[in-house]
């Protein structure tokens, strides 16, 4: 079954706040907060939801800012939609899934981050949406990609 997950990156004076997973898809790397879509929620729905369980932060007026398809071994895996907040309620706080930890904008830690992270995250913290598409071997390497900058203010329509 295609999945359909979310990311989300609380934003703060020029940092982004990333989880170190503990647990899940992607432990051992730091990632945005997210996880998967339940029925009957929207990815908006779930991006709050899975903030709330992963570091204790309730956020809101959260902005579209992408849609990354990926492909393994030749399968499409699924779906992820990402989206920035910059206001919210709480300290993050460590779970039993996450500890949270601010990064400077212009320090992401890419080198122990998902390897398509580097193509498309700087647009978003650059304000720019984007649609990415990613084939992995093995979940490692990369053996395509497609970026696109999403700038039309038609698209804008569509999500607001
Ligand atoms: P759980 O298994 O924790 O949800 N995710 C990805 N994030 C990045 N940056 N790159 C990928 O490349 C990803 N594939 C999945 C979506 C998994 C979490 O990991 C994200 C979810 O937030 C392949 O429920």
């Amino acid at each position: 079954m295609t999945r359909v997950e979310t990311l989300l990156y609380l934003l703060q004076n020029n940092k982004v706040l990333l989880i170190y997973k503990k647990r899940g898809l992607g432990q051992g790397f730091y990632n945005g907060v997210g996880g998967k879509v339940e029925a009957n929620e929207t990815p908006e729905e779930c991006a709050v939801r899975e903030c709330k369980e992963e570091i204790d932060v309730i956020p809101s007026d959260l902005e579209w800012m992408g849609l990354l398809e990926f492909y393994n071994n030749g399968k499409l895996y699924g779906y992820v939609h990402v989206f920035i907040s910059r206001k919210f309620a709480g300290t993050p706080k460590e779970t039993e899934e996450a500890r949270p930890i601010w990064f400077d904008i212009h320090k992401i830690p890419y080198e122990n981050m998902w390897s398509d992270d580097i193509f498309w995250l700087p647009h978003i913290l650059n304000n720019e949406k984007v649609l990415g598409r990613f084939w992995f071997e093995k979940w490692s390497k990369i053996i395509k990609k497609e970026v696109y900058i999403l700038q039309s203010p038609e698209l804008k329509f569509f999500y607001h």
